[in-house]
């Protein structure tokens, strides 16, 4: 059993003060985590107060590119000090956690197709290990280097690895309908197309909009729930919103 979790930025870090780890909220995870001890679990994080904030100083994102090292370099950086500290946490709680840093192996193409090699991953699952990846900077073609989200790795690593189940720990406890209460499944985007708004909605909806149809597209079922859910969604129960497109 494949387990694919992404750890949403928000979660991990305290947002409104750059580069900072809300340590309660790390460890909370990390002792789920811990005590779930999944046998082949692949963890993802986002960049929360750490890289969004270096992105937005630099000008560097999914869609505008960079050629300034330094500032390309900032950007990576901050995400692998949070993605240390991570790490760092994991082992402590006795998760044989490793790091796979995606600048150092993915690669966009001048139509920012992503290649991301899975070995590094696939191996060290295959010896035990948790590897944990980020959102990151990649080299593009022709662009520099662009950003990559984690919810990008999280869809590619599904379906690379043929994960069985796919959760995003996010910051609110599903999706939610026109009411505020959590949908508890969605099976096509028609069904939420109303509530999540077009290409027009804010970024928090579209973010939201973006990862439904995501998910959608997996062939692994996969759950949006908050952190409250994380023991849930990893002792294998149905936790937040279950995405499910039956692709
Ligand atoms: O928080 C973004 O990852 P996300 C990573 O998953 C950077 O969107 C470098 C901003």
């Amino acid at each position: 059993m494949t387990v694919v979790l992404k750890l949403g930025g928000s979660v991990v870090t305290d947002k409104e003060t750059p580069e900072t780890v809300d340590d309660d909220a790390l460890d909370a995870a990390v002792d789920a985590i811990g005590d779930a001890a999944l046998d082949r679990l692949v963890l993802v994080h986002g960049g929360g107060s750490f890289g969004h904030y270096q992105a937005d100083r630099h000008g560097v994102s999914l869609s505008v590119g960079s050629h300034d090292a330094p500032g390309v370099w900032a950007i990576h950086d901050a995400m692998r000090r949070l993605n240390d500290v991570i790490v760092e946490r994991l082992q402590a709680a006795g998760v044989p956690a490793l790091p796979v840093h995606p600048l150092s192996v993915a690669v966009r193409d001048a139509n920012a197709d992503l290649t991301l090699p899975l070995e590094p991953t696939r191996t060290m699952l295959a010896e035990g290990f948790v590897p944990v990846l980020h959102g990151d900077v990649v080299a593009e073609a022709e662009a520099g280097a662009t950003i990559i989200s984690g919810d990008e790795l999280v869809t590619r690593l599904a379906t690379g690895l043929s994960a069985d189940r796919v959760g995003l720990c996010s910051t609110v406890p599903g999706v939610y309908d026109d009411d505020g209460a959590v949908i508890p499944r969605i099976s096509g985007f028609a069904q939420v197309d109303a509530v999540l708004g077009g290409s027009e909605s804010t970024d928090v909806t579209g973010g939201m909009a973006e990862k439904v149809r995501a998910l959608l597209a997996l062939d692994s079922p996969a759950q949006i729930f908050g952190p409250e859910s994380l023991p849930a969604f990893l002792a294998g129960e149905s936790a937040g919103t279950v995405v499910d497109g039956g692709a």
